[in-house]
This record gives structure tokens, sequence and C-alpha cells, in this order.
């Protein structure tokens, strides 16, 4: 990364936190319609992977992605009115939370079945090949999502096909309260991968810069006609399942190891040590940050809710 990318990548990092933060204000306001899935302490594996994608790219994010969906041009306020079910938000208050996409920038939105967005990325590169466009499809994957038959049966038609997919599998420990070793009987992910035939490598989810090579590792392997990638990105989720949900069920020490361990915090000490920022040039991006996410909050709270009239629109074809 040069030195703009460096200071963006701060930038979405920060962004992503700040803007769960002011929904988890929202949530306990009871502003919130349904659940609030965070991903905190994962925003490297989101910012790192859709940084690297080029722009003909497409990316299907999941619940725990909101940097991708930020760092493909949605505004903090696409999410806040999607949460809040408003008639502003991307899908006029008719879905919820990051169940929405646009084809326009790339983003395919998500199926909630775990493992499904395999199978249908597969499909995006496979028919963006056949279109003779140069097209990588990129999604992501919880490890109890690695446990669902799409997912082998999406890697393994994306190993047969060669297809131009990558794969991103967010190893944070818990699939909601049960413990990767309760469901499955190897310790690494990539395992699963290699059982396809399929390259893959287990890159540090905590280390913005190594998720983001890794990423460009694997999309040039996707783009050259070799056929799908994938990346074990070892984390840990740092809250419940979703907010409704303590986690009592995660040792305590499991998480103080992890907080020393905090993507952002990692990445912030590297751009003052290593590549010459100053505390300065940091403070300016969290103004900007700051102030950005209390018009866009300002904007979803004050947005009315759909009218009920309007239920139908836009779900059939006329
Ligand atoms: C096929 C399927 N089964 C169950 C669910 C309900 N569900 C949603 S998220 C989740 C846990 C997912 O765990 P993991 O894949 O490890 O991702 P994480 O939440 O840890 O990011 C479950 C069981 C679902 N959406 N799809």
């Amino acid at each position: 990364m040069n030195s703009d990318q460096l200071l963006k990548a701060y930038y979405f990092l920060k962004l992503n936190r700040a803007l769960e933060e002011r929904l988890l204000t929202f949530y306990k306001q009871n502003k919130v319609v349904g659940g609030l899935y965070r991903s905190l302490g994962q925003e490297a594996i989101s910012v790192g992977t859709a940084m690297a994608l080029e722009p003909q790219d497409w990316v299907a994010p999941l619940i725990r992605n909101v940097g991708a969906f930020l760092v493909r041009g949605f505004r903090p306020r696409d999410l806040f009115t999607q949460y809040m079910a408003k008639a502003t938000s991307p899908t006029s208050g008719r879905d919820c939370n990051t169940h929405f996409g646009d084809l326009e920038r790339g983003v395919v939105a998500p199926i909630s079945m775990l493992g499904a967005m395999i199978p249908v990325m597969v499909g995006v590169g496979w028919g963006s090949r056949l279109q003779g466009q140069d097209r990588v499809g990129l999604t992501y994957i919880g490890d109890g999502g690695t446990s669902t038959g799409d997912f082998h049966e999406g890697l393994n038609l994306a190993s047969v096909w060669k297809a131009p997919m990558v794969l991103v599998a967010e190893h944070n420990q818990f699939a909601y309260s049960t413990p990767t070793h309760k469901q499955m009987a190897i310790t690494d992910l990539v395992e699963r991968a290699k059982a396809y035939a399929i390259p893959a490598e287990i890159v540090d989810g905590n280390d913005l810069l190594a998720v983001y090579e890794a990423t460009r590792r694997a999309l040039q392997h996707a783009r050259s006609g070799q056929g799908p990638y994938f990346l074990e990105c070892k984390t840990m989720r740092m809250r419940g399942h979703a907010e409704h949900d303590d986690a009592r069920y995660v040792p305590a020490e499991l998480v103080e190891e992890w907080r020393g361990k905090d993507p952002i915090d990692r990445f912030t000490r590297r751009l003052l040590e290593e590549f010459g920022f100053s505390r300065q040039q940091l403070a300016e991006q969290d103004e900007i940050i700051a102030r950005l996410v209390e018009e866009d909050a300002e904007f979803a709270d004050q947005s009315p809710y759909p009218e009920g009239s309007q239920a139908q629109g836009g779900v059939f074809a006329s």
C-alpha cells in the first residue's frame, strides 16, 4: 500500500468501528429493528480484503463485513437506515441490517443461509469468465458456515470449473456459542479447502496489511485463470453473536488475550512507528469520521418509516 492507501485503510477501519459504536447507541435506544451484529475486532478483514479488489470485481459481504460496504462506497447512513428500517434505506425499509447490495457498485446482497453465497459467487465469477470479462467474485464465511453443505458443494464446483472466486473464512473461534473444536475435528479451516485442491493460506486476520497482501495474491491467482483461492483469517469475535447475546460462554481470558491484538491499535502503531504518519494526521481523520457519523446518524434518526402502501414496491417486476 502507498501512503494514500494506508491512510484510507485507517479511515475505513475507524469508520467501521465508529459506525457500529453509534449503532450500539441506537440499539440501546430501541431504534434498531432486529439484532445488531458487530464486527468488533474483525474490521481488518473486511477492510483489507475489500481494498484489495479491483473496481470491476464483485463482493458479497455478510453481517460482519460492514467495512466492505464502506470501501465500496456506501455511507454510514446506508447502514444506519437499514438497521432502523427507515424509508431512506437502500431497501426502502423492506429489509434490515446488511441485507442489501448494489449492482452498480459490484456488491451482491447476501442470502441469510450460511454458505449460500459461495455457489452464488462461483456463478458470478464463472459468468464473467464466459462473458470474457475480468472479474473475480469474493465472499466471506464464518468458521461455523464452513460446516454447511453449500460451502462444500460451492468449493467443489469452484475447483472443478476453475472459477475466479476468492473465499475469505473468518475464523473467529465461535459459531454463536459453539467453539470450533466442538464442531469440527480439525483446527485449521484451510484443510477443508485443500480437500478440494484449492490453494489456501492462513492469515493473521488482525493484521490489515497481511490480509491485504494475501488477498492481492488470492485475486491474482483467481484472475489468472488458475481457479479459486481460500484465505483463513484467524481472528476473534469480540462481542456476542449479536448484541442480545452476552457471550457468557466465552472465557474472559480469551477475550483479554485478543484485546491485546486489536487490529486498529496494531495498525495505528505501525502507521506512527513504521510509516511515518503523525498523530495530527490521524486525528484529522478521526475528526472527519466523527462528523460524518454524527451527520448520518442524525439523517437516519430523522428519516421517516416507509408507508405501508409502498411495501410491495420494487419487490415484483412491473
Ligand atoms: C444454514 C444456516 N444455518 C443456521 C443459520 C443461523 N445462524 C446465523 S449466523 C449463525 C452462526 C454463524 O457462525 P459462524 O459461521 O462461525 O460466523 P460468525 O457469526 O462467528 O461470524 C447461525 C447458526 C443460518 N443463517 N444459516
